[in-house]
Parts: structure tokens; sequence; C-alpha cells
């Protein structure tokens, strides 16, 4: 064991690491301080056995190919386990905690042969912020532990402020590949699919994870920890642990106004959190691209920060024209995990700009324009500092985060959804919330472009019943009372008959933005529809926009016909719930169909 094992005086957090490596069998024990100094010798030590390729363009930049199995979030293999069935409710997979423990105890017997246990150290949230939890990863992967470096506060410091007998959330991994004497690594060590395991029990705060290495399924501070734990514990403490970006727009006058958005993965969050206005006076910054935790202040407000240190994104798609401060955020000190690579050492993907006449693909495979495959997988990441964001803004890593004027929900809908509506109180916000849907994305592993509901962008990361999540929205609002959030859903990608994207997007969508801003500040008007209250079109800033007014029109028009035929899939949704489902989430859904006629 190295020196630091020594400074932990966590009788508890010693007990469990001594149990996990004897039940584990590891070769060594280390423990992480998160120093540049453990960084560079993991990355160099990764370098050399052929994990990992540095980046000549990018300093201090490194990229990863997975094993081709092991790509994305896997839902399938995801758990939620109580006792009790009805506590993960019907949106989770559910095993008891005796049958999966057995299972997965008889997994991580002698899992980490032949490799290194690190224990890493980590908060989410300032370091000894009112709003920060503490957790501790054991994983046999380097990987899992320079991407905690970037992703998460790691540090000795952590361990101080645990102190004797501090509370932690216990997380537990493995990539589930032990090695026989003289047995040669492969680069990306896993399990197959069906001995991936990716368990929760939320009632002890505990994570336990096998077989994968990769982000959401590995990283066990981000959707483990701060959605699908988080959220129970948010739940029990009456705070939200939630799926949401925040940034913060100053308009001309100075005002700030902060805002949250949940949509599902690979919809945007990213983009929108680091919007370049297009509207003249207005600024944004960026504090969080994945995850929010929201508390009600002693002003009665509620506050938002975000708990990652980094930013865990999709690299195709990102570019200089679409998000460019993501791609001045990926410059140096970046892990990139499968993207392509060019004859000049950098990487590439889809939608970067021009392709390069010949790379190796995310497979190790040579790759041409020509290829029939992309170059990078869909969901290739990038993990960047936070702190590299040049928009980052100054209060990022307030303790007691920055006030929320404005809550956002949105998805991916070719059709139906308008560019964006106002719901008309809290408790239709949450029903527009809790009835989102979006066509699915590469970020799970799974079919792409089908329709589903999922609430609050919530479906993969709540940690319980999704009915008592509803009702937990609702009790947040009535504690909040006039004091809530204003709540509006958007939809960026409401395509033409011809298959065209009909917005702009990306920086233009700051029009749609200070139209909520200015309903905020009792400014903007809307007009009342069935579904909400819309934007007429002089209601928004259009000024310099190169949009056909008819275009404008038709994305700010409610067709009841098209909403009326998404009712049955709204009720057989919220069938699912059984009598979980909240009383004001069925009624919600009576009124609108009154509305609708
Ligand atoms: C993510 C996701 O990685 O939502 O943020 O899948
Ligand atoms: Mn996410």
């Amino acid at each position: 064991m190295n020196s630091s094992s020594a400074e932990c005086k966590h009788a508890k957090l010693n007990q469990w690491v001594k149990e996990m490596a004897e039940t584990c069998g590891p070769k060594d024990i280390h423990w992480c301080d998160g120093s540049k100094a453990e960084y560079d010798r993991l990355m160099k030590e990764m370098v050399a056995s052929g994990a990992t390729l540095p980046l000549a363009k990018r300093p201090n930049c490194f990229h990863f190919r997975s094993d081709p199995s092991d790509v994305a979030r896997v839902e399938d293999r995801t758990f939620i386990s109580y006792p009790e069935e009805i506590e993960a409710g019907p949106t989770n997979n559910w095993m008891h905690p005796d049958q999966l423990k057995a299972t997965m105890r008889d997994l991580y017997k002698d899992c980490m042969k032949g490799r290194t246990m690190y224990i890493i150290p980590f908060s989410m949230g300032p370091i000894g912020g009112p709003l920060s939890k503490i957790g501790i990863e054991i994983t046999d992967s380097p990987y899992v532990v320079c991407n905690m470096h970037t992703m998460t506060r790691v540090s000795t410091k952590v361990l101080e402020v645990l102190g004797a007998d501090g509370e932690y959330i216990p997380c537990m991994h493995s990539v589930g590949a032990p090695l026989e004497p003289g047995q040669k690594d492969v680069p990306w060590p896993c399990a197959p699919i069906e001995q991936k395991y990716i368990s929760h029990f939320p009632e002890e705060n505990l994570i336990w994870s096998y077989g994968s290495g990769y982000g959401g399924n590995a990283l066990l501070g981000k959707k483990c920890l701060a959605l699908r734990i988080a959220s129970a514990m948010a739940r029990r403490e009456g705070w939200m642990a939630e799926h949401m970006l925040i940034l913060r727009l100053t308009s001309p006058e100075g005002r700030q106004f902060h805002i949250t958005g949940a949509f599902p993965s690979a919809c945007g969050k990213t983009n929108l959190a680091m919007i370049q206005p297009t509207i003249p006076g207005w600024k944004a910054e960026c504090i969080g691209d994945d995850i929010a935790w929201l508390k009600i202040g002693p002003d009665g407000r509620l506050y938002a920060i975000n708990p990652e240190a980094g930013f865990f994104g999709v690299a195709p798609g990102t570019a200089y024209d679409t998000n460019p401060m993501a791609m001045e955020s990926i410059k140096e000190n970046c892990i990139f995990t499968n993207c392509a690579v060019t004859d000049d050492s950098d990487v590439w993907w889809e939608g970067m700009g021009p392709a390069p006449a010949h790379a190796i693909d995310w497979k190790n495979k040579d790759w041409t324009p020509q290829s029939e495959t992309p170059a990078a997988h869909p969901n290739a990441r990038f993990t960047a500092p936070a702190a590299q964001c040049p928009m980052i803004s100054s209060d990022w890593e307030k303790p007691e985060g920055v006030p929320i004027d404005i809550f956002i929900f949105g998805g991916r809908r070719g059709s139906v959804v308008p560019l964006v509506y106002e719901a008309l109180n809290w408790d239709h916000g949450v029903f527009l919330g809790s009835t989102a849907a979006s066509e699915t994305t590469a970020a799970n592993i799974g079919a792409v472009g089908n329709l589903r509901r999922d609430p609050f962008a919530m479906l993969p990361f709540c940690g319980y019943n999704m009915g008592d999540y509803f009702q937990h929205w609702f009790e947040m609002g009535d504690r909040l009372g006039d004091k809530a959030p204003k709540i509006f859903y958007v939809n960026w990608f409401r395509k033409s008959p011809e298959g065209k994207f009909m917005w702009p997007g990306f920086g233009e969508n700051s029009r749609v933005l200070k139209w909520m801003c200015e309903r905020v500040a009792g400014k903007a008007g809307a007009a009342d529809t069935a579904i909400g209250k819309l934007p007429k079109p002089e209601d928004m800033d259009t000024g310099g926009l190169n949009l056909d007014p008819a275009t404008l029109k038709e994305l700010l028009t409610v067709k009841p016909a098209d909403w009326k035929a998404e009712l049955p899939d709204m009720e057989a949704h919220f069938a699912k719930f059984g009598d979980r489902l909240p009383p004001r989430l069925a009624k919600q859904l009576d009124e609108l169909k009154k509305r609708l006629g």
C-alpha cells in the first residue's frame, strides 16, 4: 500500500477496502491522491502497455479505443435493487439485493487478479460544500482513475473532510477481466455483455459495477452516484438530482437569468450549455452540461450546483461551427475515446470538419472517406476539464450554487412538438416533464431513432419508482410556491416534410432563451393554446434571423389533431405507473384532453 492509506483514519472505509481486496484479489492496492504526478504516471504506463496513444497535435491528450462491445451505457444491464420490486418501479430493471449481490460476489471473486486496485476518494461538488457528496470508487481500471481525475474532484483532502466517521458513497467497480500469471493484457479489458452489471442499492447508498470500462458504466461518480443514488437521496432529504445542464444568461441591462435544461442523452445539452448567443448584447456562461443538484436556499429559491468537474461530451457533431466553446475546451489535457486518429496524430470525428484523406478508425482499421462505416463511433467521447471552457462561469464552483429561474425540458422530435412553449403553471410543467419524449440516440446500446417517453430525461437515471419521482416534483413545487422557476418545453429538431431541420438551432436558440427570460421578467407576450403558452412570431426576437416567416409560423403552430394522436401513448405511459401515478398528473392529462376538445 502507498502512503495515503496511512492517512485514512476512517475505520469503516478501511474495513470496506480490506474486504473488497480480499474478495477481488488484486496484485496491489493504490490509494489515489488526485495529483498531476499520479495522472501522468498512469498515462505513461498505459502508453507503454498500448492501452492509449498520446496525440502529438494536442498537448497532454490521449486517445483510447474501447473493446467494440463496450461503447455505451448498458441500460438493459443496469439494475435498481430494492427488496420490493415496486420501489424500483416500472421503468427500471430490478433484482432482489440478495440475489444480485450473490451473483455479483461470485463475479468479483478474484476478478482483479494480476491488476492494481485503485481507491479513489472523490467529491461531487466542491470539496466540503453544503450540497456536495463524497464518494469512494474502488476500481481496477487506470483509465477510470484518469477520467475520474477530470470528471470529479479527486484529492486526499476528501479523506480529510471524511475524517474518522464521515459519510461516503461506496462505488465498487471492476472491468471483470482477471489476468492469469504471464497472460498479456488487452488494450481495453472488459467482460462479455451478459456478465456486465451496473447495480445500485439506493437504500444503502451503494453502487456495484462489473464488466464494463465505459463512461457511464464505470465512472461511478456520474450517472450512478450523481443521478441514480443521488435522486433517491434527494427524495429522502428534500432536494433534487437532475439530468440537467446549467447556464447563466445575462441581458444587455445586466440582469442574470439561470437556466437548467433536461434533455435526453445526445440531444444537444452540451451545445446548449455552451451556447454563443446570436442576439446582440446577451451573454452566456456555462455552469454545467449534464447534471444539476438543486436545493431550496434560505431565501426560498431553488439553487443549483454542477456536481461534476469535467465534460464527458459526445464527440461526433462537435465542431467550431456547432460548438466552438467545446472545441476550445478540448485542445489540451483531454481524454478521447473511440474517435478516429489522423496520420498527423490528431483526433477526428464525423461532423468535425473536412475528413482526412486517411485515418485509423475507432476499431483500429484503416479508414478513408470512401469507407462505408463511420471513422468515429457515434458515441465517441471527450473528457475535458470544465475549467478549460472559455465561457465557464466565474461562479461555476460556488458551493451554494446559483438561483434557478427557468427549467427547460425537451427532446428530439421530427414532428408534432413546436419550437417552444411555456407551462401554464408548476403542475402543468411537471406534466410536460413527465411526458417528455425523444427519438433514441447512440448514447445507449440499442436501436437508434425510435420514439420513447423519457420523463425529465431521467428514464435511465432515476434511482426509485418514477411515479414517486413525479410526486417529489409536485412536493418541491409546493414548497417553492411563487418562487418556483418557470417551466418551458423546447424542440430544436422539428423537420420539414422534405426531412430538413426547420429551425437553425445552435446560437440561434438564444432567441428562444431570450423569450423565456423576458417571460420571467414579465416583458414578452404569449398566446394561450391547448398545450401551453406559445410565443406569437412577433414575441420572439427575429432580427437578423434568416428564416422564412412561414417556417417560423409553422414552428410555432399547435395542431390539435396531432396532439390528439399523442394521447393514447401518453395514457399508456401513465398506466404503467399504476397507483404510484400522482393523481395530479392524471388530472393534467384530463385537462389537456378537454383543452384539445
Ligand atoms: C451522458 C449520457 O454520458 O447521458 O451524459 O449518456
Ligand atoms: Mn447525460
